[in-house]
């Protein structure tokens, strides 16, 4: 099997700004030693950081136990997460984080919370001593299905406090996957919401509770927070109301001593066929990941306001709205609704209004506000950010450029995050003030971690060619096993080489080292023997200044045995006619080369998507193909957008 070709050439290069570089948390030394330290002994590496940036009640004994895949992460030391996200906060330094704002919210409809690090204590005290009442106990598993508000924060750091494992079902989900994965994980306990606000109207939760918990009989407490006041029915004996409960409770509430590997929650995410797995996350080496990532790559400050606009139910909530900012003593804002609601400058006007500082997205949403113009942003003083952050997706090189220039006014590092569900916490990044960067490439690994670009053989790839990205050494926050399934684990991550962890991607390394994600290996296109990455067509479309949006998939062909087929959203103001297909077909074949030219081109208003904002190419290449899909599409966003794309092909 040949290498993937790489096509893309970038030449564009970012130096670290001095004046940033100066006031950085991690400079160009701190950096250099840290990469020694690491290569030299990368067990020693983090457990310094473990030391430095978590409080264990209990020192471990064994900093890491490698039996290939099973890892085991400073074996024998104790520790609580919620303590370190609260309790650690209102004693350190003087208690000078106690009223310091742990989480600004804002939610949809405009309401505001602001609460403190002694306020969020006072209240995740409080629940986790209703949980403990309903007789929840350590390692209970515990799912919630919530919108973005304060209560979800509270419930996930009142679960980690009695040590009762979490496992968040994202509010857009439909009541079937949430009781496949209420089954999955066991959960006695469900944590709800009436309702939360998207789009301007209360969407149900507690309605699609009811009908999961019609198909299955292990749930016997289910919590409901009030929140759009619609009308529910609440199961007398099963159904309580959340401030029923939290009014007589005890704000006093010790967090329990937690072994360094007590799971910490279950995650699922979607497998390209079957079943979601249930990705597995444990206490001390998650915490220490997430914590020293976060304040390495965010370079935050006290003063700061941060901002990831992630959901909570997706893993860049779990690690960066949530645990990695308040175990660092962050400013966290949240947001509950969807960007461009009431208006197209929703966001900006939130940068605005709350003077954030560090703003971390996905590309998906900066490809959605380029192409609803500049004029939005433009309209609100951002002069406030300092610091851009870019995770889920390779982000184009010119969506990378536009992020720069009129969200960053040239003046904010851009720090493109690639890690996974899997890895629990960011692997390969750019270091802010330390690192030049080159748009549309992640960079380089974080200090103690070891990607690797192979070929199919196990040898490492020779540049310039790409091959699969896998990970040689253990990490601290990586994934203990799929729950219930060890057998799964293995063979999804660690069967294709020997003891390395494989996680999917295809990436191609320059002669700086740098990383270049190209997209996932299964939806590589070999035409005619040349092996194409999605990314890279995909990024020379939506460098044509028609194009806001593009997905490419492989469908069957005789000759060249796949062909290129581009689905396009074109930007406001551009036709789509046969001339433009024509038009897009040229740039293609100038930006990278006649062998990535589409065969076809389908223009849509709308990609089928995740609700995390993850192209589903699976969907797309069954259309292209004209065959019915089959495999998981609890995922899924909006299923109109199938529909109407299938309507397309007649
Ligand atoms: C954090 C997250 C993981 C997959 C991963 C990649 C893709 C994520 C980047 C990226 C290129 C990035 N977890 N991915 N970040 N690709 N550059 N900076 O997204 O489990 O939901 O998805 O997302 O394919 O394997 S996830």
């Amino acid at each position: 099997m040949p290498d993937i070709e790489s096509l893309l050439k970038e030449t564009r290069r970012f130096k670290p700004d001095p004046a940033f570089a100066r006031e950085a948390n991690w400079n160009k030394k701190t950096v250099a030693e840290h990469r020694k330290q690491a290569d030299k002994n990368p067990e020693k590496y983090w457990a310094a950081r473990a030391k430095e940036n978590i409080t264990w009640f209990t020192p471990w004994k064994k900093v890491l136990d490698w039996k290939p895949p099973f890892a085991k992460w400073f074996v024998g030391g104790k520790l609580n997460v919620s303590y370190n996200c609260l309790d650690r906060h209102l004693e350190e330094d003087g208690g000078a984080r106690r009223n310091k704002a742990a989480i600004i919210w804002e939610g949809e409809p405009g309401d505001t919370r602001v609460i403190t690090y002694a306020e969020l204590h006072r209240e995740v005290c409080k629940f986790a001593n209703v949980l403990k009442t309903q007789g929840i106990k350590k390692g209970d598993r515990v799912v919630l299905y919530m919108p973005m508000i304060p209560e979800l924060a509270i419930a996930m750091l009142a679960c980690t406090r009695i040590g009762a494992p979490h496992s968040i079902v994202f509010g857009g989900f439909s009541a079937d996957a949430l009781r496949d994965r209420i089954d999955d994980v066991g959960a006695k306990t469900v944590i709800t919401a009436d309702g939360g606000f998207r789009k301007g109207a209360g969407f149900p939760l507690k309605q699609a509770v009811d009908d999961a918990l019609k198909m299955t009989k292990a749930v016997d407490t289910v919590i409901v927070v009030e929140r759009t006041k619609q009308d529910v029915k609440m199961k007398k004996g099963r159904d309580l109301w959340w401030h029923d409960l939290m009014k007589d409770a005890s704000p006093k509430c010790a967090a329990a001593k937690l072994d360094s590997e007590h799971p910490l929650f279950i995650l699922y995410t979607s497998g390209s066929t079957g079943k979601p797995k249930g990705i597995l996350h444990t206490t001390g080496g998650y915490l220490t990941h997430v914590t020293t990532t976060f304040k390495a790559i965010f370079d935050i400050k006290d003063s700061d306001v941060y901002w990831c606009t992630a959901d909570i139910g997706w893993i860049t909530g779990h690690s960066y709205v949530v645990y990695g900012p308040l175990a660092a003593g962050a400013t966290t804002m949240m947001y509950e609704g969807v960007p461009v609601h009431p208006g197209p400058d929703r966001w900006w006007e939130l940068i605005e209004k709350w003077g954030v500082n560090i703003f971390y997205t996905a590309p998906t949403a900066i490809r959605t506000f380029i192409r609803l113009g500049d004029e939005h942003p433009n309209k609100h003083d951002l002069s406030s950010l300092r610091l851009l952050g870019s995770v889920g997706e390779p982000i184009n090189p010119e969506a990378w450029m536009w992020y720069h220039k009129v969200i960053g006014k040239k003046n904010c590092p851009i720090v493109d995050t690639w890690w996974q569900t899997e890895t629990g916490g960011i692997m390969i990044t750019s270091l802010p003030g330390v690192v030049t960067t080159k748009p549309g490439s992640a960079t380089l690994p974080f200090p103690g971690i070891d990607p690797e670009i192979y070929d199919e053989e196990g040898n490492v790839a020779k540049p310039p060619g790409g091959g699969l990205l896998v990970l040689r050494k253990p990490w601290p926050g990586m994934l203990r096993g799929i729950w219930g399934d060890n057998k799964r684990f293995k063979e999804q991550y660690w069967s294709r080489f020997e003891d390395t962890y494989f996680c999917g991607d295809g990436a191609h390394r320059d002669k700086d080292g740098y990383f270049w994600i190209m997209g996932r290996i299964d939806d590589v296109m070999n035409i005619s023997g040349h092996r194409i990455g999605t990314m890279e067509v995909e990024s020379a479309l939506v460098s044509h200044k028609g194009v806001a949006e593009a997905a490419v998939v492989g469908r069957p062909d005789d000759i060249t045995g796949t062909a290129i087929v581009a689905f396009v959203s074109p930007r406001g103001g551009t036709k789509a006619t046969d001339a433009f297909k024509k038009t897009l077909i040229g740039h293609v074949s100038k930006e990278i080369g006649a062998i990535a030219r589409p065969a076809e081109i389908r223009f849509t208003d709308a990609l089928p998507k995740t609700r995390s904002g993850k192209i589903m190419r699976r969907l797309l290449r069954d259309i292209a193909s004209g065959v019915e899909s089959t495999g998981d599409t609890s995922t899924l966003e909006d299923f109109s957008v199938l529909a109407s794309l299938r309507g397309d092909e007649d």
